[in-house]
């Protein structure tokens, strides 16, 4: 009997401590907890500003895109742009293509590219892309890019005879410099390939069968971001406006890899002194009316240009001058200051033109449009923080002042 008791009394205070906790956990209850599904949905839905909030008559539920202009809430920004995704541009094609030199093993880095490239551009233009390789594409390669390009693809190998040492240049002095380099660290100092990649460019990406039917340029490399929509044809732009080299960074080069370069462009310049256009860019070049080279160049991993320019007599001459004096092997000549050269010199300085409106990256450099206005129309979506064009290292200020333009609204903030 006592025994039943004592279970008894275990019973009723295990009963009690039970109720003691349940009562601390649960009190007090919070209105919220005991929303209902339609007063949350009620809830998200005035957060979210492109919508009116429900009325309580509502089912909580709204479509909003069937009725674009009806919302009193002035938070709601209809999109007036006229471009909508899948429209491709009306009119004629320039005679144009993209041209890429890339390996292999580029292919997801010059996939991002494309990727880039189409949905800003090129999905309404619808232009060719060239790829260029020292070895033959594989399928990968070519399957993964051809899915992308919303124009022809072609794949091109290169003649060996563009992609080796010529007769002239000593070997062994050429080795001597890049194990030099190396010691110095100078960035691809020690690279062979990389020195072919910089005299293909330079000197014969145009002149490649695949390229000889066409006019006009884009210069895509792996790895590159564009941040704005870019609405007209780039390549009629230039046409229209009698350009016919463009840029959208500049910068001052490593003068390690180019210690010889300006001796080879004076030569040059007094050897032919018919290629030499009156109206050029010597100021942008530099600082001393010729005598030196201020190291000023633009950024060639994004070109758009002319091809008949690059073929034309005045331009063979002086990559054939500079490629004798053998500093693509015996330094590092970069096809950068090679074509900036060649259009800062040979071209009237009004067939150069800046992109402003192209905002891009290629590691470590930004151009994003200082104007808020540009950034906006074009639906921008880079940092005008990153903007490199006002920075003490870019040569873009040099430019605007060699062509008396107006720098852009805000550019001193960005210094
Ligand atoms: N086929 C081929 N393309 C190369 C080679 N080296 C560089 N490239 C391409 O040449 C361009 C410049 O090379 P990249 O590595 O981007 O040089 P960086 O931008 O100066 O650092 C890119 O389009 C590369 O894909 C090479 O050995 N073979
Ligand atoms: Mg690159």
């Amino acid at each position: 009997m006592a025994g039943t008791q004592r279970y008894l009394r275990y019973i009723i205070f295990a009963f009690i401590c039970l109720l003691l906790v349940f009562f601390f956990s649960s009190s007090p209850v919070p209105s919220s907890r005991l929303q209902t599904a339609s007063e949350i949905i009620k809830e998200q839905g005035s957060k979210w500003k492109g919508s009116s909030a429900p009325t309580s008559a509502d089912s909580g539920v709204k479509d909003v895109s069937s009725q674009p202009n009806v919302s009193s809430d002035k938070e709601t920004t209809p999109n007036t742009s006229g471009h909508r995704l899948g429209e491709t541009a009306p009119g004629e094609r320039m005679n144009a293509t993209f041209v890429t030199l890339a390996r292999n093993s580029d292919v997801w880095e010059i996939a991002r590219s494309i990727r880039q490239v189409e949905d800003r551009f090129n999905r309404k233009f619808n232009y060719d892309w060239v790829f260029l390789n020292d070895n033959d594409f594989d399928d990968t390669f070519i399957k993964v890019t051809t899915s992308l390009v919303s124009g022809k693809t072609k794949y091109g190998k290169i003649n060996s005879e563009h992609w080796s040492f010529p007769s002239w240049i000593d070997t062994n002095k050429a080795a001597k410099v890049r194990d030099e380099m190396k010691q110095k660290q100078i960035i691809y100092g020690d690279s062979i390939s990389y020195r072919h990649m910089c005299r293909y460019e330079s000197g014969f990406f145009f002149r490649h069968p695949l390229m000889l039917e066409y006019e006009w340029y884009w210069r895509v490399e792996p790895s590159i971001e564009l941040f704005c929509d870019i609405n007209y044809d780039t390549f009629k732009f230039m046409a229209e406006h009698k350009k016919k080299y463009s840029f959208v960074l500049s910068l001052y080069e490593y003068v390690e890899t180019i210690p010889t370069l300006w001796d080879s462009v004076k030569t040059f310049m007094q050897k032919y002194p018919q290629h030499i256009a009156k109206d050029n860019s010597m100021s942008f070049l530099s600082d001393d009316d010729g005598k030196t080279y201020n190291h000023c160049h633009f950024w060639s991993n994004f070109e758009i240009g002319n091809l008949n320019w690059l073929r034309s007599q005045a331009y063979l001459d002086f990559f054939d001058h500079l490629d004798k004096d053998g500093g693509f092997f015996y330094e590092r000549w970069g096809d950068a200051p090679v074509h900036s050269i060649a259009a800062g010199l040979m071209l009237p300085k009004n067939e150069l033109h800046f992109f402003d409106d192209i905002a891009y990256y290629h590691v470590p450099f930004t151009h994003c449009p200082t104007s808020e206005k540009v950034r906006t129309d074009n639906k921008c979506h880079c940092n005008p923080k990153d903007n490199f064009d006002w920075n003490g290292y870019s040569c873009t200020a040099r430019f605007f002042e060699t062509n008396n333009m107006q720098k852009p609204e805000g550019y001193e903030k960005q210094q």
